[in-house]
């Protein structure tokens, strides 16, 4: 029976995750960036990205993370962008970010120089780029501030997974107004374990206490009422990752039976920058680079975006006819 279920999710979402108190006006900026994008023919993409954290201790000093660097969502960013898509990029604070992502290594005083014999002026001295230190930052900063101008990318930032969750679902909810033009790309790898409010201790866990054992719920699945309840007319787009190869494309095949949504990318930790199966329930694409593609830097990203749209495409002309 759908209604208690659907109201034991939003139940223990509100119970168990702090809600953000910013949550209100961060949905309504989402419906007005979605209409306004809509309105002039785009479509929007809500990408997600970056690890969660995990908190132990209600006044946290420690907590659980995560591998994830939030490259795949930063990137897809771009290339959806460059698509003709509006995105709203819900990342981890501190995550990698469309376009500075490439200058994501370099200490920025290393790129930066006076303009000769401008050092004695002090504060306002001329301070210039140095290009060799950041390769195509002329190019880049063109990209952002083209997008910047059309203000095509409308960045949400979370940190802990209550927050991620109280904003997807903020986000699913503000997209659903614009049915099938919306396509969710869930890239975030999201904790499935947490300590619920109730059962976290406030302060410091104390390491005199002796060895720490933990418990963890299951966190709910969020991805059953984004689809069923909250945005059901979106396209929408999860991610599975496994260390396994072997059990990989039966899990995914698996997400797709139990959530019926319309894709799932899949991929393995070590192989994730080279190689990815996009599954739908009909159909099967690896999607490979090759040596002379990464030479050419090529990234897995623009194939799987330029597969993801084609696929939007058609979903949303069949919604149509
Ligand atoms: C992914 O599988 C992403 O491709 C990665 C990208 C997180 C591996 P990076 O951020 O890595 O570029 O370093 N995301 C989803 C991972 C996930 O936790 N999926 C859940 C699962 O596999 C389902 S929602 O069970």
């Amino acid at each position: 029976m759908a209604e208690p279920r659907i109201a034991s999710i939003d139940g223990k979402l509100a119970e168990e995750f702090a809600v953000p108190s910013h949550v209100d006006e961060v949905k309504e900026k989402m419906s007005a960036f979605a209409a306004q994008h809509v309105a002039t023919g785009r479509r929007v993409v809500l990408i997600t990205s970056g690890g969660t954290k995990v908190p132990l201790e209600s006044r946290t000093v420690r907590f659980l993370d995560n591998f994830s660097s939030g490259r795949r969502g930063a990137s897809s960013a771009e290339y959806f962008i460059d698509s003709g898509y509006a995105v709203i990029f819900l990342h981890r604070h501190r995550s990698l970010y469309p376009y500075t992502r490439t200058f994501s290594t370099i200490n920025m005083l290393d790129a930066l120089q006076f303009r000769s014999g401008e050092e004695a002026s002090g504060n306002t001295a001329e301070v210039v780029v140095n290009q060799q230190v950041l390769p195509n930052v002329s190019k880049v900063l063109k990209q952002y501030q083209e997008v910047k101008e059309c203000r095509l990318l409308l960045p949400v930032e979370f940190n802990t997974l209550s927050e991620y969750l109280h904003l997807l679902k903020a986000a699913a909810q503000a997209l659903s107004t614009i049915g099938s033009k919306a396509m969710f790309y869930l890239a975030a790898a999201v904790s499935d374990f947490y300590i619920p409010a109730s059962e976290m201790p406030e302060h410091k866990i104390q390491s005199s206490n002796g060895p720490l054992q933990l418990s963890l719920n299951m966190v709910p699945k969020i991805l059953s009422p984004l689809v069923k309840d909250w945005a059901p007319q979106a396209f929408v787009v999860s991610f599975k990752l496994e260390t396994d190869a072997t059990i990989l494309l039966g899990k995914a095949r698996r997400a797709l039976d139990t959530y019926r949504h319309q894709v799932v990318v899949a991929n393995v930790l070590d192989s994730r920058r080279g190689y990815v199966v996009v599954v739908t329930p009909e159909t099967q694409a690896e999607l490979i680079l090759t040596e002379e593609d990464v030479k050419n830097d090529i990234e897995i990203e623009e194939r799987i975006v330029s597969n993801l749209t084609s696929a939007h495409n058609k979903f949303i002309s069949q919604q149509v006819g």
